[in-house]
């Protein structure tokens, strides 16, 4: 976690856009920041948890960090919340509500678009929930912005008593930049004030609430016309003008450095009248914004003529290097070779469990089991898709491995009378979304074995703590919820829930081949800690006695990248043939001495390891 930055107004910080944004929270009197974690939003939330005077908690879900953040503004206080882009999915039943009601206290929510999935099971564009509920959305394009943008947000959000959306993206997430940064301003709500008209969105109040965000909107797009977030730089090549938001901004900048420009900050509404007066200057405007073509559509919709995704990718970021080509193409200029040349691909790293991670010996496991239909979930348990397990057969949304395989239970196809279906789900996973879904399994009598991966910590996003390991924000003692007492209290029958440590192998084995055949729901719930948590203790290292090693690969197929497999000569067969003489080794510098390689290895050839050299010892235990 980023450590607290107590410097003083008007320092220069080196920031990213996430701890930008921190820093203007915090000054902005903000009273309660609530969040769950996802990438790139993560640091949002951690950061702002290292300054004082604000409470800051992680959440089950984002729907709940959003409710914690109404309730503070509807006490008058200033609050924030985060989350990424999917996160706002999960929220969005709480937000289609709160743009009726409104805010007394300052309401911002940042929300992390992974632009081009770089963590993230799909790309979706947030400015959309603006259009949808009628929200306004601030587009920053680099840190200071960010910062600059958030404490604008609060002004506006308090002026218009309307929650605002910072949309993010991951390049403006995690990208530093200096940021000039200024003083706390203590911000006091008045308190809570009854009144039922306005915050007890029953039907009869409800209805009354919507022309009045109606005519909010209407405030809100001439608001946009005159705000300075909005702003056009005339440029010199009137050939193409470009109206942009956030880091596409920057991109056309590089691009197109003497074009005329309209920045978008304050994107939605989208001010009309600025974008037609961009439209005057030049003889074609071309919209760029990632992803979907929400402000072309619109100044379409009114008349202006403007290209967009017609030349434009609708996914991944729209870098120079998209930009230039399509632009050249639409002048009728002649591509330069340099630009047809798509950036190097970075060498491709699959991404893979950590060393001695609790899930390699679910996985092992599964991937000797026959006949199984797996429906996934989202956590570092994904990666069980990959090689050399290949053991996942779905993966949809946090917490929907439940509903899948009840889904997969009852409607079984004609190919599927005797599989079996299991469902694999972390901790964190099975408290943000995944406890309903049991419920359902229960209530619905399906017959699906839950395999519920317990680590202590939400292990993909780095670790933070959270109700299953007994900590809070601030790794202070808190609640641990006890998850056989919770899955029985589901209605799962005592007898079917089973408690077991992934790294004894044939107990998993035996557990998981009983509960399979039987024809109701059970939980096998595992036990041992995520290797990265302070939980995790480590063991002594193995190493691989090269004579006994018949190089089978057999500890190989657990999938621990402190295992691999190197070549020691040649040998020529009788036929003639020369065939490589494979040799497992264990990097011992990294092995933590979790003991699942030794399991399948048949030449026993897998020992602790001794070190035979002080220069051994210093090294970490290498044994090359
Ligand atoms: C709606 C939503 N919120 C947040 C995320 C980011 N995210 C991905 S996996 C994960 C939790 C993983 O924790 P856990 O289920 O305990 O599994 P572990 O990674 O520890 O194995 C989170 C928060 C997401 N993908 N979707």
């Amino acid at each position: 976690m980023a450590a607290v930055m107590p410097a003083p107004a008007a320092s220069r910080l080196f920031l990213s856009g996430n701890e930008a944004v921190a820093r203007a929270v915090w000054e902005s009197g903000v009273k309660v920041a609530a969040a769950y974690p996802g990438t790139p939003a993560t640091e949002m939330l951690e950061v702002i948890s290292t300054y004082p005077d604000l409470y800051a908690e992680w959440s089950v879900n984002e729907k709940v960090s959003l409710e914690v953040a109404i309730g503070a503004a509807y006490a008058g206080s200033r609050a924030f919340c985060c989350m990424k882009h999917v996160g706002m999915n999960v929220a969005s039943d709480a937000l289609m509500t709160l743009t009726l009601t409104g805010v007394i206290g300052g309401l911002v929510i940042a929300i992390a678009d992974d632009v081009g999935l770089s963590s993230s099971q799909n790309e979706q564009d947030s400015r959309y929930w603006g259009r949808f509920a009628h929200l306004p959305v601030f587009e920053p394009a680099d840190s200071q912005e960010a910062y600059a943008m958030t404490k604008a947000a609060f002004e506006l959000s308090e002026q218009f008593q309307v929650p605002v959306i910072l949309r993010m993206t991951t390049r403006i997430n995690h990208v530093k930049a200096l940021v000039t940064v200024g003083e706390r301003v203590p911000h006091e709500g008045a308190g809570f004030q009854k009144e039922a008209s306005r915050f007890v969105m029953v039907p009869g109040n409800a209805g009354k609430r919507i022309p009045l965000m109606f005519e909010r909107d209407d405030k809100l797009r001439e608001f946009a016309e005159s705000s300075p977030l909005n702003f056009i730089e005339p440029g010199s090549d009137r050939r193409v003008g470009f109206i942009t938001s956030g880091p596409a901004y920057m991109h056309v900048k590089e691009a197109f450095p003497d074009a005329p420009v309209l920045k978008l900050g304050f994107s939605c509404p989208v001010p009309f009248e600025k974008c037609r007066e961009l439209a005057a200057l030049v003889d074609q405007v071309v919209v760029v914004e990632e992803v979907e073509p929400l402000v072309e559509t619109e100044l379409k919709a009114i008349g202006l003529a403007v290209l967009g995704k017609e030349i434009l990718p609708r996914q991944g970021e729209l870098s120079p290097n998209v930009l230039k080509p399509a632009i050249a193409k639409l002048l009728g200029e002649e591509v330069p070779a340099a630009q047809q040349v798509a950036p190097l691909p970075v060498f491709p790293r699959p991404p893979t469990m950590c060393v001695a991670c609790p899930h390699l010996g679910v996985y092992y496991t599964l991937s000797q089991v026959r006949n199984l239909t797996i429906a996934g979930d989202i956590g570092c348990y994904t990666l069980g898709a990959g090689h050399p397990w290949n053991a996942l057969d779905t993966c949809v949304s946090m917490g929907a491995s439940m509903g899948v395989a009840l889904g997969l239970d009852k409607g079984r196809g004609a190919s599927d009378e005797s599989k079996r279906i299991l469902a694999v789900i972390g901790d964190s996973t099975f408290l943000h979304m995944g406890m309903q879904g049991l419920l359902d399994i229960v209530y619905n009598k399906g017959n699906v074995t839950v395999l519920l991966l317990d680590n202590r910590a939400v292990g993909m996003t780095g670790g933070q703590n959270n109700p299953g390991n007994g900590y809070g924000l601030h790794g202070e003692e808190a609640p641990r919820v006890d998850f056989v007492k919770l899955v029985e209290s589901l209605g799962v029958k005592p007898e079917r829930v089973h408690k077991v440590n992934p790294y004894e192998l044939p107990v998993l084995f035996k557990t998981i081949r009983e509960e399979v055949k039987v024809p109701e729901v059970s939980v096998i719930i595992t036990d041992q800690p995520c290797v990265l948590v302070k939980d995790y203790h480590k063991l002594k290292p193995y190493a691989v006695v090269e004579d006994k090693c018949t190089g089978c690969g057999s500890c190989i197929d657990v999938g621990c990248p402190a295992i691999h497999v190197t070549r020691r000569g040649q040998e020529t067969k009788p036929n003639g043939r020369v065939v490589d003489l494979a040799w497992v080794r264990i990097e011992t510098s990294v092995c933590t001495g979790c003991g699942l390689c030794v399991q399948p290895c048949g030449p026993k050839a897998i020992e602790h390891f001794v070190p035979t050299s002080p220069i051994q010892l210093v090294k970490g235990g290498c044994n090359a």
